[in-house]
């Protein structure tokens, strides 16, 4: 990965806590590094394989002076999370903002905050088992795709499956999505409840009928356990609703518990059910 930075861009704006601050303003400097792969631009001298670093400053003056931001953390928040969303080749971006006319009643050289992104590929299953399970799949996956942090790159087909664990029930409509995401996991399962909940999926039964269902799989190469997740989803190997589509659109990715690909938990799956049925 390489590497382009930016020190000290001057930009006059209007963040303050006080109000003199958001009525005539000061200047303030940007730093920003930008992590991204610089080997195509390196080896063909081409600005298309890279970022324009002259529009990337343009970019931080209007993220800059579009609002009055309390706080100076929220206004490098929004240049990083800003610098992600408009620059698709960036894997990663770190921004300094300082405040040198702070108002702090005694000599000071600066204050500054600083802040980092960087996007992650994860992966979710998605399932339905209610009314037109197709459009609340479609709907979910509309969802992520406007969720600020989330940006949806692949979706596998779409299969019928026949219902497991409890299994008194209507068959499923499967899936898998492959997303990037810079949001970290609690917060991603959050925004994941939230799309669950404006599709009216109500947890009535455990494992029973639901609208849509949205899981959590892989989150990079992670493995998670608190109260309310874990990651690597625990029953994924043992289901094939979610080890067929991730293959499809996946196989490659390496689950970091049992140290396989996917395709190599399918197989597995594949030969233990063929075994059963033996
Ligand atoms: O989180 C899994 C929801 N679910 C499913 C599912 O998505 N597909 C199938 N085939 N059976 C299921 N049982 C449960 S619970």
């Amino acid at each position: 990965m390489g590497h382009i930075g930016i020190r000290d861009l001057e930009v006059y704006a209007y963040h303050g806590v006080y109000p003199e601050e958001r009525e005539k303003g000061q200047t303030f400097y940007v730093s920003a590094d930008l992590y991204l792969d610089t080997w195509k631009a390196e080896h063909e001298d081409d600005l298309d394989a890279s970022v324009h670093y002259g529009l990337v400053c343009e970019s931080i003056k209007d993220y800059m002076t579009r609002e009055k931001y309390l706080l100076i953390e929220r206004a490098a928040d929004e240049i990083c999370e800003n610098l992600m969303k408009d620059y698709p080749k960036l894997n990663k971006v770190c921004v300094k903002l300082y405040k040198p006319e702070a108002p702090i009643p005694m000599p000071f050289g600066t204050v500054f905050v600083e802040t980092s992104r960087s996007w992650t590929e994860a992966y979710i299953a998605v399932g339905s088992n209610m009314g037109d399970k197709e459009n609340y799949i479609r709907q979910a996956i509309g969802m992520m795709e406007e969720t600020r942090g989330i940006q949806v790159k692949k979706v596998s087909e779409l299969i019928c499956t026949e219902p497991y664990g409890y299994t008194d029930q209507e068959t499923f409509l499967n899936g898998c999505v492959w997303i990037r995401t810079w949001l970290p996991p609690e917060e991603l399962l959050k925004r994941l409840q939230e799309i669950e909940h404006k599709l009216h999926r109500e947890r009535k039964i455990h494992w029973g009928p639901r609208t849509i269902d949205l899981d959590i799989i892989l989150y990079g190469e992670e493995v998670i356990h608190t109260k309310d997740l874990s990651v690597p989803h625990p029953d994924m190997v043992n289901r094939m609703f979610v080890l067929g589509p991730l293959d499809e659109i996946a196989g490659w990715a390496w689950h970091p518990v049992e140290h396989k690909t996917i395709h190599q938990l399918k197989e597995s799956l594949n030969e233990r059910e063929a075994e059963k049925h033996d």
